[in-house]
């Protein structure tokens, strides 16, 4: 058929947008019609501040952005959702219990070890496939089921999944996101006696959808100005990292994507899972992808790294931005000593310099002392967690690593592509920036007939709109 228009509703945990979509067999146009900073709130909970997401805060922006798209285009086919991953809602009746904990609250500790006292690592890892990541949400589960927090919920649903729900009065599970859980099964259906074993409810849990389901229609009550019955209302990617997966324009035979937001997703896209003692040490996860690919992979640190020190040094009274320290940090020699981007110390929010230096001085070393210093360290640091997650997801796969693509907010940090290019040694492709957004916006094309194809076809059409910009590895190694 011929071109016609979506929505894209794309919550990050840095910051959400609403695109304006035109997608047809040969056309990938992004509007931006709403962009916001998604910002966490602490609320004391009697013995301690939790840190909690305001979800309300977002959807209510994410309904502005609709009205924007709705005025520009009456006729709009198809709205769908994506957010970060692993972090739900608990509701009763129908109604939200509460705003979701943050996966970044220090809370899930506790949930670790309630867990593994039922069910080892190894099984976890062998049913569920997953890296281990303290907040994946079984384990959040676990914490509350112990706080009595599941005693009064009758209904669970991830992020994007509950933003769905209001939109349409739909409550599901979509794959790719509910593969974030650990309460799948390989084949993708919950996985019900891992859930007994827990203890949960097995009724929390809603039917399971794939990406591409239409789930309902805009509920008329939103009074959202579309013309007619308005827009489907479709699940995507519901998972942002399934979503941006989709538009890397890449060939899974021969390259690795790094999906580089607040975290920076390296890994390959498989046909089938790898599930190894190997793969498990690496902490290689395999996560459900569009049209039953598997997503092998593993979580470095990313942007965050890199926003949370600005965070602190503007909190301590320095005038600095992302951008000039990066072209002050470009300036300077490359740093002989780095810090591993994969510690876990680097994960709760606070101060990250401080807790950089005290990597550094552990081992006797001194960390940068200007805020640019640090961020070269911090960008070298990352690129070496990247180059090494390539080389690992090459080894543990089998997939001959050629060319590394870099999507998302990363693509446009020329600092860190080039550093990411010179320490794994093979060509990295920027771009696209809006990767999620574009995954998401072609699921739902495909879904309401507006392209037909696999995800070979959707790629080509991203690489053919959105030509990536090419970084050449340096010519001497760089270790
Ligand atoms: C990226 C992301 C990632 C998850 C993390 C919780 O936004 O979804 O894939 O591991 O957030």
């Amino acid at each position: 058929g011929g071109a016609g228009a979506v929505a894209a509703v794309d919550l990050g945990a840095t910051s959400g947008r609403v695109m304006h979509a035109r997608v047809g067999a040969n056309t990938l146009e992004l509007t931006e019609a709403a962009r916001f900073l998604n910002t966490p709130v602490r609320v004391w909970e009697g013995d301690r501040t939790a840190l909690h997401w305001d979800l309300t805060g977002l959807y209510s922006s994410v309904l502005e952005g609709l009205g924007a798209v709705a005025r520009s285009e009456p006729g709009l086919r198809s709205v769908g959702v994506d957010a970060w991953a692993v972090d739900y809602g608990l509701l009763r009746d129908g109604r939200l219990l509460g705003e979701p904990y943050h996966y970044r609250d220090e809370r899930t500790a506790a949930g670790v070890d309630l867990v593994h006292a039922r069910v080892s690592p190894e099984q976890l890892y062998r049913e569920g496939g997953l890296q281990f990541l303290p907040f994946n949400s079984l384990y959040q589960l676990a914490v509350d089921q112990e706080s009595g927090a599941l005693e009064t919920a009758d209904g669970f649903l991830l992020v994007p999944d509950l933003i769905t729900y209001w939109l349409s009065g739909r409550a599901v599970a979509e794959r790719t996101n509910a593969s974030t859980t650990g309460l799948l099964t390989a084949r993708g259906a919950w996985n019900d006696a891992l859930i007994e074993r827990l203890g949960l409810r097995r009724s929390l849990f809603p039917a399971l959808v794939d990406a591409g389901t239409e789930v309902g229609s805009l509920l008329p009550s939103l009074e959202l100005p579309f013309a007619g019955t308005g827009p489907a209302v479709t699940a995507v990617g519901s998972h942002d990292t399934a979503s941006a997966v989709v538009a890397v324009p890449m060939d899974p035979a021969r390259a690795a994507y790094i999906s580089c937001g607040t975290w920076g997703l390296v890994g390959v896209e498989l046909e089938g899972r790898v599930v190894s003692d190997e793969g498990r040490a690496a902490n290689f996860t395999n996560e459900g992808g569009v049209d039953g690919r598997v997503r092998y992979l593993h979580n470095v640190m990313g942007l965050w790294l890199l926003s949370e020190s600005i965070r602190e040094w503007q909190r301590r009274g320095l005038h600095v931005s992302l951008e000039s320290l990066l072209a002050e940090a470009a300036e300077l020699p490359r740093p002989a000593e780095l810090f591993d981007a994969d510690d876990p110390r680097f994960l709760a929010p606070g101060d990250l310099p401080a807790r950089i230096a005290g990597w550094f001085a552990e081992r006797g070393l001194r960390a940068p002392a200007s805020p640019a210093g640090m961020v070269r360290v911090i960008v070298e640091s990352l690129a070496e967690a990247f180059a090494s997650a390539v080389r690992a997801a090459a080894d543990l796969s089998g997939v001959p690593v050629e060319t590394v693509h870099i999507v998302g907010g990363g693509a446009r940090n020329a600092l860190l592509c080039q550093a990411t290019a010179d320490r794994a040694g093979v060509p990295v492709l920027a771009g696209p920036m809006e990767a999620t957004a574009l995954g998401n916006a072609l699921v739902q094309a495909r879904a309401v007939g507006l392209l037909s194809g696999d995800l070979e076809t959707l790629r080509a059409l991203v690489a053919r709109n959105y030509a990536p910009v090419r970084y050449e590895p340096a010519r001497v190694a760089v270790r």
